[in-house]
């Protein structure tokens, strides 16, 4: 059985449990305490990051690296275009989500708000929940710009980009950070990624001591 070690409330981990149910790939979810450094854990990946995936009997780590590769192992249905432009494009935006987004944002506000509590390191620090509270503006902002040419992030089609974009934000929207009347092409794009069934496991999460908000599995929030 193919096996992900993650965190629910991880970008990177959300990315890879996207991309494995878009295409279908069965997968059973084990938390990983990553900040516990386990020998078992660091044997898996040294890094001593998640997610890992255990697949086809081998060890996989770095959630773009996996994605890209379960894209190319498991080609249908396609989460990357054929142009290699647009492919381009595809990962141009999966790093600004995966770089700029989670340093800007997500580290800021998620990071700062949950990680702390769960992993028993303090309170949050107002001034970077602060500076993470105005980024996301721009970031909506930016996200709106694109979707007001393109069906998608990254063009005509559903690609990586917005599993990376959705992987983020659901994170935040799990602790009500996300202003989704900021625009409405942005809430319907997210409406849209959230409706598909590649989405139902994300919807399930549940943090102990930390219950997500009613609007977090209303379709129509
Ligand atoms: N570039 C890595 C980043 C993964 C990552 O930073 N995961 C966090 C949890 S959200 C983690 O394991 N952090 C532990 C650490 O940085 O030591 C990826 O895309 O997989």
């Amino acid at each position: 059985m193919n096996r992900l070690y993650h965190v629910p409330l991880s970008p990177f981990c959300r990315k890879v449990r996207l991309t494995l149910a878009e295409k279908r790939i069965e997968v059973e979810l084990v938390e990983e305490r990553y900040w516990e450094q386990t020998p078992d854990f660091l044997r898996r990946n040294p890094a001593g990051k998640v997610p890992v995936l255990r697949v086809e009997g081998r060890l996989m780590s770095e959630s773009q690296a996996i994605c890209e590769w379960l894209e190319e192992a498991y080609p249908a249905p396609a989460l990357m275009p054929r142009d290699v432009d647009a492919r381009y494009e595809v990962r141009r935006l999966c790093n600004w989500f995966d770089d700029k987004f989670h340093n800007e944002v997500t580290s800021k506000l998620l990071y700062e708000r949950v990680n702390r509590k769960v992993q028993g390191t303090g309170y949050p620090d107002s001034k970077n929940v602060k500076s993470g509270a105005t980024r996301i503006k721009y970031h909506l902002d930016y996200m709106a710009w694109l979707l007001d040419q393109r069906r998608w992030l990254a063009g005509d089609s559903m690609t990586l980009a917005d599993f990376a974009a959705a992987a983020h934000l659901s994170c935040l929207d799990y602790i009500s950070d996300v202003d989704w009347d900021r625009h409405a092409v942005v809430k319907d794009w997210y409406v849209k990624l959230k409706s598909r069934p590649c989405f139902r496991s994300l919807l399930a999460d549940h943090v102990p001591g930390l219950p997500p908000p009613r609007h977090y599995i209303d379709l129509d929030f």
